[in-house]
């Protein structure tokens, strides 16, 4: 997945944030086969990764803790995702200082995703959520990973080599056509 392009982050003008850890939460344990997208790319960026489940109609306690305190406990980025009548993304995204970005997953009693999309989507002005495409929780990661590239010279040049690992596939591709 990533071009070997022998990147040294211990060098000594590594210019790093030590709170880049990542939030990933889902409504339901149900959502993790669409989730793990998020955190197998964001462990192949070497970014560290804390995985919980949090439902806004479920564990409303949980969820307003999770909210209120993600930014003291050394998160920079919150990935969630959920399905159906998806309010985690937006209700973590009103408690919250930290980006947030919205997985729409099509879950078991989503009608056929749209459901998802939208109550991620369509937030009132004043409490983003970046919102990826339906079950797009690799996009989620590569975007987080993008975040925490700002402020981490070392993630920076893993996104700068991912990027590249992308062209290079799609050109050995088309050359497979001729
Ligand atoms: P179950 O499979 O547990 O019944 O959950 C979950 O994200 C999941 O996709 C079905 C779906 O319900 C969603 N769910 C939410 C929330 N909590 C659970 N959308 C929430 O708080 O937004």
């Amino acid at each position: 997945m990533f071009l070997n392009l022998g990147l040294d982050c211990a060098r000594p003008n590594r210019k790093l944030n030590f709170m880049s850890k990542v939030g990933v939460i889902m409504g339901s344990k149900s959502d993790l086969p669409v989730m793990q997208d998020a955190i197998d790319i964001l462990k192949g960026f070497d970014i560290e990764v804390e995985v919980d489940i949090v439902s806004a109609h479920r564990t409303p306690e949980k969820l307003f803790d999770y909210g209120k305190n993600a930014h003291t406990r050394g998160f920079s980025v919150i990935i969630a995702g959920a399905g159906g009548a998806a309010h985690l993304p937006g209700m973590i995204a009103s408690l919250s200082p930290l980006p947030v970005i919205g997985v729409p997953v099509k879950s078991s009693n989503s009608i056929d995703g749209w459901d998802s999309v939208l109550s991620i989507l369509q937030m009132p002005g004043g409490v983003p959520v970046a919102t990826v495409a339906l079950n797009g929780a690799k996009n989620a990661g590569i975007l987080a990973a993008q975040i925490i590239a700002t402020s981490d010279t070392c993630v920076l040049d893993k996104v700068i080599a991912y990027k590249e690992g992308l062209k290079i596939k799609v050109n050995e591709s088309a050359k497979d056509l001729k």
